[in-house]
């Protein structure tokens, strides 16, 4: 139980673990709540965010070590909508059959499902901008899913580090000049800086999609 819940207030997006998806048909039937895709390389804090966001500590499995998720797995928001938490790309100490394996399930998934909402696309903050980062912002782009760049691990930079490395990003969206791009969100899953802004940004794309007339939990469209 995290501290909120011990004071009696709900987290915003508490979710509850539904499944790991290892085909398209396995995913909720079109048409439903809104689905809130999470990418980005392996290691940056995606399934971190997930837990952060929806108020539980080992909701979704982090790991020190690279490769902690090897599906896409996909979480129910209780009050309406889906976390999808991608897989990592570009982790090395996984064997080359399982790194194929989650990419394939990863892009057949995009590619068979246009009604993911929108793509939290997650970087480390540190880092500089990458052709892998590059490529999938573009690739998700293509396919006309709107991208916001989630800058990961806000607290382990500060001060003129933490400017700098904002102003790099910021160019790149600029540079990059591209529709469909929903913006910078610098946030720390330790430490909850920059969550309520991502929180706002979930709730703005949910908002598009009222769900299943009659009010529906979204369970029934499973399976
Ligand atoms: N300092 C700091 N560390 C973080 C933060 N978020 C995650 N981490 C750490 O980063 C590591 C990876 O976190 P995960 O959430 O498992 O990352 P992931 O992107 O889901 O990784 P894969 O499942 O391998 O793709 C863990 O050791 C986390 O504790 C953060 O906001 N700040
Ligand atoms: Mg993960």
């Amino acid at each position: 139980m995290n501290p909120s819940d011990r004071r009696g207030r709900l987290p915003d997006f508490s979710s509850t673990f539904l499944l790991s998806v290892a085909s398209p048909s396995q995913m909720p039937a079109p048409g439903g709540w809104g689905i809130i895709g999470l990418a980005g390389r392996s290691n940056v804090g995606k399934s971190s965010l997930i837990n952060r966001l929806a108020g539980a500590r080992r909701l979704a499995r982090t790991g020190k070590r690279p490769g902690a998720t090897t599906l896409p797995n996909l979480y129910r928001i209780m009050t309406g909508g889906y976390f999808l938490d991608f897989p990592g790309y570009g982790y090395m100490n996984r064997s080359q059959g399982t790194k194929k394996t989650s990419q394939d399930i990863s892009t057949i998934l995009v590619e068979a499902r246009q009604d993911i909402s929108a793509i939290l696309l997650c970087v480390d903050i540190r880092r500089e901008v990458l052709p892998a980062d590059q490529e999938a912002a573009r690739w998700f782009l293509s396919r006309g899913l709107p991208v916001a760049l989630v800058l990961t691990k806000l607290d382990t930079l500060s001060g003129n580090g933490r400017t700098a490395q904002i102003r790099n990003w910021k160019r790149w969206i600029e540079e990059e000049n591209a529709d469909g791009i929903l913006g910078l969100y610098p946030v720390s899953a330790r430490s909850g800086e920059g969550v309520p802004e991502v929180a706002a940004l979930v709730r703005r794309i949910l908002a598009g999609f009222p769900g299943p007339e009659g009010g529906a939990t979204g369970e029934e469209y499973l399976l």
